[in-house]
């Protein structure tokens, strides 16, 4: 100790002080006696964790920092080492973010801190930590959980949000026309017929099989159940079926677990159960659903521990343990992945209080803003340890859609703040514009694919959402660029229109093409089924709502004939293998999406705009409503 130390010309302590040898002795016992009761204190007490923290090497808290909360900003920083990271793609996780290591106590009181950590720390000057793949991320001023618990804890003012909306949620319903009224009905039923068959046969595994009447499981939540009771809460509120809300309400107050141990897709976690919980909580304001999305939100942290801090695909829900999907190019991270997070992300920040979440998606901004575009297009497989593309695939369809959505929705939820979201939207959709958009020899417009150069003359299902997504886009442009915009929207959802008319059920094949002689028509055998997919129908509602063209409400009219005709079985409704076959054989899965997206936007399409007005609210990517910033708030999350 240095206190005890002789000083050249100077006595040393006891003699200083007079004392003779069992003096000397009796006081150096006593002085042992008194560091090893303090030092015991320190580590014994009830409440001596946080000491720990600060005592111990770095390594023996980690674990429990990373996957109690990163909302801890020193454990979101330490995160980010070299030598914590895999050598090569695709990887297993990052070990540190185990967590059972970690004594319980410690965990809980990291968690409890970070809850109630207040505003948003500040990024410190100095504090952006440079990593692998010459990325840099900027890491948040340290914030002792001892400082942050002196704070007053952080609540998100709901009746404020509220009172910030331009519409009721629900709409009023005057003076609409019968036959308007009817149909909406009718899409009432199918939506209690759906979750009343759920109910019976598969309540609580994560979606139906109508046809053997029993519950389906899939490897894609991580072990969490439940899909499609949380794809359908906001589904069963907008169209006030009260008593099956309830019911699903009850089901995750008593039996959703978040406490699992499996191989979750970071995607659909966050699309499905986050958006469906985000959205439930806005809509009703009933606690559950949020501390249900924050608790899921915090799993999924441990994702973005990479060099980039671009999540891997995949993570163990109770491990923390994170890594790419097996199919993916090179151990690549995938565009319509990590950038369908952002909406979501922003809100989890907004509700807790802690600027975590939008730090992550923040930082996935900055690696695709700095990243080389080829021609100004987006490739879909980027490496989430060099911050580079791995392949030249380009697509508005499935692997990339969704990112182009929530560039404009970004833009769009922060009350037009954002507009570094606008500009990279503008500045994609012109290279889309220009490399991708095509006419066919027949005279229909689509967006092909785009491989290293090379167009694939091909549309997917999925890429029919970009009518809308398009028509959304155009309403905050002007002049000659808002009309061709509407005109593409409007052609695109043509063409999608023209997949389903195309077909002998009216429903549209997984994918069709523009080449050989094929308009609009699925030339492979393995493209032809339909998973009850709502692309086409999120298209018609945004198309109608923004332009009030009564073919839009036709074409979905027709969509709920077919649907009813082809897909509807005794327990349910099921996918079918063949749209071109009358007698289709069904693929016996009623997908959660159904629930959330398919029924709910042939709902809107029929009911009066102020319905989840535009006005108020963003779809994310599986059509739960987020709503627009009007607040000017000041937490965490809005730009
Ligand atoms: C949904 O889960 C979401 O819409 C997602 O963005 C794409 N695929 C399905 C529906 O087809």
């Amino acid at each position: 100790m240095v206190v005890l130390r002789k000083l050249p010309g100077m006595p040393g302590w006891p003699a200083a002080l007079g004392l003779r040898l069992p003096q000397k002795f009796l006081f150096l016992l006593f002085l042992s006696g008194l560091l090893t009761l303090c030092f015991g204190a320190l580590f014994l007490l009830p409440d001596s964790s946080r000491f720990k923290r600060l005592f111990l090497p770095r390594r023996a808290t980690a674990s429990a920092s990373s996957s109690s909360s990163a909302s801890s900003s020193s454990a979101s920083s330490s995160s980010t080492r070299d030598t914590d990271l895999p050598r090569s793609p695709p990887a297993a996780a990052e070990p540190r973010h185990a967590s059972p290591a970690a004594p319980r106590r410690l965990r809980e009181k990291l968690r409890t801190a970070a809850r109630m950590a207040g505003p948003p720390a500040r990024t410190a000057p100095g504090s952006r930590q440079q990593v692998q793949g010459g990325e840099s991320r900027a890491q948040p001023a340290s914030a002792s959980p001892l400082a942050r618990e002196t704070r007053a804890p952080f609540r998100f003012d709901y009746e404020r949000f509220r009172r910030s909306l331009r519409h009721p949620v629900r709409g009023g319903r005057s003076g609409e026309d019968p036959e308007t009224r009817a149909r909406r009905m009718k899409i009432k039923e199918m939506m209690k017929f759906a979750w009343d068959n759920y109910k019976q046969y598969a309540l609580g595994k994560n979606e139906l099989r109508p046809l053997t009447k029993n519950g389906h499981i899939g490897n894609m939540f991580g072990g969490l159940r439940g899909a499609t009771v949380i794809d359908a809460l906001d589904t069963l509120y907008i169209m006030e079926l009260e008593e099956e809300f309830q019911e699903a309400k009850q089901w995750v107050e008593k039996s959703f677990d978040l406490n699992v141990n499996g191989e979750a897709s970071l995607f659909e976690v966050n699309i499905r159960y986050i958006g469906g919980l985000l959205a439930t909580y806005y809509l009703t304001g009933e606690e559950v659903f949020k501390s249900k999305a924050l608790e899921l939100g915090e799993k999924l942290l441990p994702a973005f521990n990479t060099p980039t801090g671009i999540p891997r695909g995949v993570i163990n829900l109770g491990s923390g343990m994170s890594w790419s999907w097996g199919w993916a190019s090179a151990g690549s991270s995938i565009l319509a992945e990590f950038g369908t997070l952002h909406l979501e992300f922003l809100h989890l920040s907004e509700l807790s209080g802690n600027p975590v979440f939008a730090e992550k998606v923040r930082n996935i901004r900055r690696v695709l803003s700095r990243v080389e575009k080829p021609q100004g297009l987006y490739p879909n497989f980027l490496s989430p340890v060099t911050g580079s593309w791995v392949q030249h695939h380009v697509s508005i369809g499935g692997l990339g859609d969704s990112f182009y959505e929530y560039l404009i929705k970004s833009w769009l939820m922060s009350d037009k703040k954002d507009s570094e979201a606008k500009k990279m939207y503008d500045d994609a959709l012109e290279a889309i514009e220009k490399h991708l958009v095509k006419k066919s020899a027949g005279g229909l417009t689509y967006i092909a694919e785009w491989r290293g150069g090379i167009l694939d003359h091909k549309m997917g299902h999925l890429a029919c959402f970009s009518g809308g997504m398009i028509a959304l886009g155009a309403q905050h442009s002007t002049g000659d660029r808002r009309q061709r915009h509407m005109e593409l929207a409007a052609e695109i959802t043509s063409t999608c229109h023209e997949s389903y008319t195309r077909s002998d059920t009216k429903l549209g094949p997984e994918a069709f093409r523009f080449d050989a002689g094929s308009e609009a028509t699925a030339t492979r055998l393995s493209e032809r089924y339909y998973i009850l997919r709502p692309e086409v129908v999120e298209s018609y509602m945004y198309l109608w709502r923004l332009t009030h063209q009564p073919k839009y409400r036709h074409w979905g009219w027709e969509v709920v004939q077919a649907l009813e005709k082809h897909c509807r079985v005794e327990a349910g409704f099921s996918g079918i293998r063949d749209v071109y076959s009358t007698t289709p054989s069904h693929d016996n899965m009623q997908q959660s999406f159904f629930l959330a997206e398919t029924l709910k936007y042939l709902y809107l399409l029929f009911c009066e705009d102020d319905v989840l007005s535009l006005e108020d609210w963003v779809f994310n990517t599986e059509a739960h409503p987020l709503p627009i910033n009007h607040t000017d708030s000041k937490a965490a999350g809005q730009p």
